[in-house]
C-alpha cells in the first residue's frame, strides 16, 4: 500500500511508533507522578482508540460530528465560492479524510489536496480513494505531526492556500495551546491563506453529559482503552475494569472533564515503578471545551487571525469557522 503514496509522499517530520511509544512511556510516567494523576488524551489514539472514536461518533447521543458533517454540506458551496481555481486544500490531522469529500465535491477547480496525519496507513487510505473519486485534483499527503510548522512544496506554497481543521479537536487542547496551534496553522497558511475550523458550541448542560456518557458504554470503553493502550505498548498491568469512567462538565471552564477513576485501592506496576491509587482516586484524560461564538472568535484573533464568516446548524449545536491570515 505505501509504494502507492511513496512518489510524493512528503515525510519531512515522521514520527516514528519507538518515538511515540518513548513519548507515551515518558508522559505516561510523569503523568501517573503527580499529585492530580493525568494521562494526555493524545494517547487515546491508538488504533483501537481511533476504531473506539469512529463508534463514538455513531452513538446517538454523540452529536458533534453529524451535525458538523450537516453544516459542512450546507456550506461547502459558500466556501468554494471564495476559493480562486488552482487553490489548494491543507488539512490537519487528516485520518480518513471522511468530511473533506465534502469539500473536494464543491471546490471543483482545486489544485490539490494536501492532507497532513502521522498515520502512513491513513494517508495512504485516503490517497488512493480520493484520487479515485476525485481524478482532477492531486492528493500530496505529509506525514507528519501537525501541531508543528509542515514546510510545503514550492510549487504548492505559491498557490492560494485553505487549511481544513474540523472535528473541534482544537477543543481537546488548554486555550493557550489552542492559541499556539492556531499561530502555527497560520504561518504555514500565510500570507494570504484562510482556515475552515470546527469548534463545539456550549450549551444545555444535560445535553453536553449525554454525549460524553453514551448509554452504550463506548465513551466509557474509549476512555478505558488508554490503559489497554498503555498495556499493549508499554507491558504495563493496568486491569481496565478497576477503573470507572467518568465524565462531568465545568461550567466555570465550559469543558467536559473526562477522568478514569480507581474503582478500589489498587498498585499497578508501570515502567518499573509502583503506582498507587487510592479507592476513588482520579486520573484526568481529557477536556473537551466547548465555545460560545465569540469566545472562539477572541481565541482565533488571539492568534493572529482575522474571524469571518462563521455556519451554525438551527439548534446552535456546533459552529464552523471561517479565519482569514490579516
Ligand atoms: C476528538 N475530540 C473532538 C472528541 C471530543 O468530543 O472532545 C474526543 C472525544 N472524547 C470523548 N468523546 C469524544
Amino acid at each position: 500500500m505505501f509504494e502507492e503514496i511513496d512518489d510524493n509522499l512528503q515525510d519531512d517530520f515522521e514520527v516514528s511508533s519507538t518515538q511515540r511509544d518513548n513519548d507515551f512511556a515518558q508522559a505516561l510516567l510523569a503523568g501517573l507522578s503527580k499529585k492530580k494523576k493525568s494521562i494526555p488524551c493524545r494517547f487515546f489514539y491508538d488504533g483501537r482508540g481511533s476504531e473506539l472514536f469512529e463508534e463514538i461518533t455513531r452513538q446517538p447521543e454523540y452529536y458533534p460530528t453529524r451535525t458538523e458533517t450537516a453544516i459542512l454540506r450546507a456550506c461547502a458551496p459558500e466556501i468554494a465560492q471564495g476559493t480562486p481555481s488552482g487553490a489548494v486544500l491543507i488539512e490537519f490531522g487528516s485520518g480518513s479524510s471522511l468530511k473533506t469529500e465534502l469539500l473536494l465535491t464543491a471546490l471543483d477547480k482545486l489544485h490539490a489536496y494536501v492532507p497532513i496525519d502521522i498515520s502512513h496507513d491513513a494517508l495512504a487510505e485516503a490517497k488512493a480513494r480520493l484520487s479515485k473519486k476525485f481524478p482532477r485534483i492531486a492528493v500530496r499527503p505529509i506525514a507528519a505531526d501537525f501541531s508543528r510548522p509542515v514546510k510545503l512544496d514550492p510549487d504548492l506554497a505559491k498557490r492560494s492556500l485553505l487549511g481544513f481543521f474540523p472535528g473541534s479537536t482544537i477543543g481537546n487542547l488548554e486555550p493557550d495551546a489552542a492559541i499556539d496551534l492556531l499561530k502555527t496553522m497560520r504561518r504555514v497558511l500565510s500570507p494570504e491563506g484562510r482556515l475552515i475550523i470546527g469548534a463545539d458550541l456550549r450549551k444545555d448542560e444535560k445535553r453536553l453529559l449525554a454525549a460524553y456518557n453514551d448509554e452504550a458504554g463506548v465513551t466509557a470503553a474509549f476512555n478505558r482503552n488508554v490503559l489497554m493502550h498503555a498495556n499493549r505498548a508499554l507491558g504495563t498491568h493496568f486491569d481496565p475494569d478497576r477503573f470507572e469512567h467518568s465524565a462531568t462538565y465545568d461550567s466555570e471552564h465550559g469543558r467536559i472533564d473526562m477522568h478514569l477513576v480507581s474503582a478500589r485501592s489498587q498498585t499497578v506496576r508501570v515502567l518499573g515503578h509502583d503506582i498507587h491509587f487510592k479507592k476513588g482516586e482520579r486520573i484526568h484524560t481529557e477536556h473537551s471545551h466547548k465555545y460560545t461564538i465569540e469566545g472562539f472568535q477572541a481565541l482565533a484573533r488571539k492568534a493572529g487571525w482575522s474571524p469571518d464568516k462563521v455556519w451554525t446548524d438551527p439548534d446552535r449545536l456546533f459552529s464552523v469557522h471561517e479565519l482569514r491570515c490579516p
